[in-house]
């Protein structure tokens, strides 16, 4: 067992993986708890697909895969240096992993890499299942079984060298000897907590995914509620502050063994965004994590990003969005140009709001007008 592991261990970093460990296939039944509370409570937000059959499911490791005995974590790091902001134009800031390829497909790629190796390895083949975020295991309780790192205040995974980490792993019905977790805590550092500008780190170790800035640029569709909207800054998709003031990430942050690719996308100039097409957009961001929110998803924070900024310059841009976007568009457009305020931005509402259909952005428009 112990030979089968330093394989493990070996092969994990042949993959392509910075960290490996391995955890006991047991039911995650105290995890299961709070996430059904949670859930219950609301705090995960409106996601169809994060259900409580989904939760009980990925805590019963004999559900996802019968006999399975251990679970082997693995984690990628994403950290990079960050590239500056370019000069011209406005810009909207964009979370560090969604600057390289979709890590799922990365990911899933080593995962079945390292399967195969294993296979080889220990001259035997052996039933497994990979799962990258989009299963239904907690990939997070995984990992701090598995001894990759601990629990953070801001609820994300902390290996020795930070939070940049995107993490996976694969079940199977190997028999492995399990690492154990890493004891190490935050301490009394609460540096995140009070850092959230939305507050959605509502007590340490509880997020309220309604107010988290990932949340809501990425998977929320619809409107942002408008009482978040000048709490979001400069973000148009996620949000890395709670991670960025993290003195881990500041210390020890380490670049990654093998980046997921070069990067790219470290910031969006809004105008552009604005005024993309459909074809443009799934060309420009094909492969690129960015999709996920799609382009009405994408415009919608840019408005607010914009409006944020108070970009004059965008006055034009949001205009046109205000008189030809779908509806969620339209009625951020209208918050944008409210919070610009110049007189064209006013001249534009108010012009809109004469021809105007859609109830929801009529009212935007109105309180747009009387925020101006
Ligand atoms: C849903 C989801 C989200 C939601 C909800 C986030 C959340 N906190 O759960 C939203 C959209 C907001 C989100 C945002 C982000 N996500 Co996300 N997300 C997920 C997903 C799909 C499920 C997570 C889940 O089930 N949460 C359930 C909640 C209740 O769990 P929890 O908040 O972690 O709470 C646990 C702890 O707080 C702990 N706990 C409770 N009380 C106490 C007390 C003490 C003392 C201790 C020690 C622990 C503890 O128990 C809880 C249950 O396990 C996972 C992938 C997966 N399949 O697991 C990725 C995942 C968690 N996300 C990830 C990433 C990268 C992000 C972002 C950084 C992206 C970005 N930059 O925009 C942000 C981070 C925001 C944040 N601070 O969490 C990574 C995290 C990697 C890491 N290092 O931790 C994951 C694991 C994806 C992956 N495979 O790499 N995400």
């Amino acid at each position: 067992m112990a030979s089968d592991k330093a394989l493990v261990k070996r092969c994990a970093r042949e993959a392509g993986f910075d960290l490996v460990g391995v955890a006991s296939a047991a039911p995650f039944a105290r995890e299961q708890a709070v996430v059904l509370e949670r859930l219950a409570h609301g705090m995960m937000g409106q996601l169809p697909w994060y259900t409580e059959a989904r939760v009980r499911r990925g805590c019963d490791p004999q559900a996802i895969l019968p006999g399975a005995r251990s679970i082997i974590s693995v984690a990628c790091s994403y950290y990079g240096q960050s590239p500056a902001i370019p000069s011209v134009g406005s810009h909207g800031r964009v979370a560090r992993y969604a600057w390289y390829r979709d890590y799922h497909a990365v990911l899933k790629k080593r995962l079945k890499g390292l399967a195969g190796m294993l296979q080889e390895g220990l001259g035997k083949s052996f039933a497994y299942k990979l799962y990258v975020d989009d299963g239904p295991m907690l990939d997070r309780e995984v990992a701090r079984r598995a001894g990759i790192g601990f629990t953070g205040k801001n609820t994300n995974i902390l290996t020795r060298a930070g939070s940049w980490v995107l993490l996976g792993q694969l079940v199977t019905d190997l028999e492995l000897e399990p690492d154990r977790p890493l004891v190490k805590s935050c301490g009394s550092c609460r540096a995140c907590v009070p850092a959230c500008p939305t507050g959605a780190i509502t007590s340490d170790y509880v997020l309220d995914s309604n107010r988290c800035i990932a949340y809501l640029t990425i998977e929320h569709r619809g409107p942002i509620p408008r009482e978040m909207r000048p709490l979001m800054g400069d973000w148009v998709f996620g949000c890395d502050i709670c991670q960025d003031v993290c003195p881990v990430n500041l210390r020890r942050a380490a670049p990654a063994v093998a980046p997921l690719s070069p990067p790219q996308n470290t910031s969006l100039e809004l105008v552009e965004l604005l005024e993309m097409d459909e074809e443009q957009f799934v060309e420009r961001f094909a492969g690129s994590p960015i999709r996920r929110a799609k382009l009405t998803g994408m415009q919608r924070n840019a408005c607010i990003a914009l409006g944020n900024l108070r970009v004059a310059e965008a006055v034009p841009a949001l205009t046109k969005a205000l008189g030809q976007a779908p509806p969620l568009v339209r009625g951020h457009a209208a918050w944008g140009l409210g919070r610009i305020g110049t007189p064209e931005a006013q001249r534009a509402l108010a012009e809109a709001l004469a021809v105007e259909q859609d109830p929801w952005v009529r009212e935007e428009i109105a309180l747009a007008l009387g925020a101006a």
